[in-house]
């Protein structure tokens, strides 16, 4: 290690969100092992686990944006998130190929379980830790001690553990993208809708669909989500959920206490749940043709989804998402068109305007599968059925705060982390899902895009896909 090259340390800033991170980089045997030490220190869940699993993967975000592959340890020299602990795992990785300490982990039962079990929807560590001092190994084992616990997520996600742990598909995410789309289009023209999360950065597959929606007519989009899953129930996409309020107020930009923003948190209406997806959904015919006519088609992942994305903002929409009725039998679910110019858009605006504030339905609607007791939720999973769960969050913001929403959840959760740091540290404001506040000033700095909510923080302009931190 006598002749090494460090003049790349000093382009590399202390900062995530000032270096990005694309989803491939040249030092993934590397940051799979921080990310595996990260993992472990979350599931151990002890007094001083949260800051080491934060420094792992402070570390793992440090590789991710070298622009080479590491030959030695000295290349880190200068950059602050390489302690003396993750400098020892990535020597040992170089020297001999793998590291103890994580090979340990890797073949520990305790660590397997672990996952295993927190892999359940509702599940975390605490509850993990309950099922292996009882002596469980294995899903089946939690199975067959029936009835453990009162809340329904962890029902429905033992019944569904395998279709949950199956990894959505970005043919299914464009498929429901473009359902919500339609039906969204009918309950409100005007209204966005946007798939965030992973897919978002261009991961190909994710544990999860994440999608916000807002509507240009601030107050308009107050009712759009209710609405919106009375139509998936009347589609027979709804398995089960629940609804949070938006429980937001402007006094919590500026209040710094415990009872402010939290900022792992948000406070925007959302609906959190597992839905139904046909099986159609993983080969929509429609995007795969126009994927198959196209001659000048984008190659790449990233590019496909931007392409499709793009394709459905011109209203050309997948006519043959379907019903599934109970015999199983499909009839179309959704056909809709929509042309807008000026005028028509106001006269639309004034329209929906009136419905909102007409409507008055319950915010919790009943769904068809809501109230089926544990056993039913079993034999539905056992049924024979030509659909998959998905776990779905649909998310409403206001217009006002959507840029900043849209951040937020397009994640990567460690950017997120890293970007409201910096803005809190190096700026002296505080960044939320709903927000910047200038602390000193006492006064929120509105965004009506990504790229101001980027100018404000003083930051280069971030696209999604280098937000893979
Ligand atoms: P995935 O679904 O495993 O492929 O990965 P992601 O990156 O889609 O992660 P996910 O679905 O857990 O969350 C999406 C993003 O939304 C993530 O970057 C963090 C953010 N997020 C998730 N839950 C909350 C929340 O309760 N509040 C806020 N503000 N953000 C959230
Ligand atoms: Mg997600």
């Amino acid at each position: 290690a006598d002749h090494v090259d460090t003049s790349n340390v000093t382009e590399v800033s202390d900062w995530a969100c000032k270096r990005g991170a694309t989803l491939t980089h040249c030092n993934e045997k590397f940051t799979e092992a921080l990310e595996l030490l990260q993992n472990h220190a979350e599931l151990r869940n002890e007094a001083s686990d949260y800051s080491r699993a934060l420094a792992f993967r402070r570390a793992s975000c440090v590789l991710k944006s070298l622009p080479f592959a590491l030959t030695d340890v000295q290349q880190l020299i200068g950059y602050k998130d390489i302690g003396e602990h993750v400098r020892k795992v990535l020597a040992d990785i170089l020297d001999y190929g793998s590291s103890p300490e994580v090979e340990e982990i890797r073949n520990s039962e305790w660590f397997h379980k672990m996952k295993l079990f927190t892999n359940v929807f509702g599940v975390g560590p605490a509850i993990a830790k309950s099922w292996i001092d009882k002596g469980w190994q294995s899903i089946a084992d939690v199975r067959l001690a029936g009835s453990i616990n009162k809340d329904w997520r962890i029902s429905w996600g033992l019944a569904f553990y395998e279709d949950l742990l199956t990894p959505v598909t970005m043919q299914e995410a464009e498929a429901f993208e473009t359902l919500i789309r339609t039906e969204m289009k009918k309950i409100s023209p005007l209204s966005i809708v946007t798939v965030t999360g992973g897919f978002r950065r261009g991961k190909s597959n994710g544990h999860d669909i994440d999608i916000l929606m807002t509507h240009p007519d601030e107050g308009a989009e107050t009712n759009i989500l209710s609405k919106l899953m009375g139509a998936l129930n009347k589609c027979d996409l709804v398995l089960k959920g629940y609804f949070t309020q938006n429980t937001f107020s402007s006094e919590m930009l500026s209040d710094d206490s415990k009872k402010g923003l939290r900022s792992h948190f948000d406070h925007f209406e959302k609906w959190i749940g597992i839905c139904k997806f046909p099986k159609s959904f993983q080969t929509d015919r429609k995007l795969q043709s126009v994927r198959d006519s196209s001659e000048t088609l984008p190659e790449s992942a990233q590019q496909l989804s931007h392409y499709s994305r793009t394709i459905q903002h011109q209203d050309v929409l997948p006519s043959e998402h379907v019903n599934i009725s109970a015999d199983n039998t499909m009839s179309p679910c959704s056909k809709h068109t929509f042309k807008t110019d000026d005028k028509q858009k106001s006269l639309t605006l004034k329209r929906e305007r009136t419905e909102m504030l007409e409507d008055s339905s319950p915010k919790s609607k009943r769904f068809k599968y809501e109230d089926l007791s544990e056993k039913e939720v079993i034999s539905l999973a056992n049924s024979d059925r030509n659909w998959t769960a998905r776990r779905v969050d649909l998310i409403v913001s206001p217009y006002s705060q959507y840029y900043y929403a849209l951040v937020g959840w397009t994640g990567s959760k460690h950017f997120n982390r890293d970007i409201r740091l910096y803005a809190q540290k190096v700026l002296g404001l505080r960044l939320t899902s709903h927000g910047l506040f200038d602390m000193k000033k006492g006064e929120a700095l509105p965004a009506s895009s990504e790229e101001e909510v980027f100018r404000h923080l003083q930051l280069p302009y971030r696209d999604p896909m280098e937000r893979n931190c």
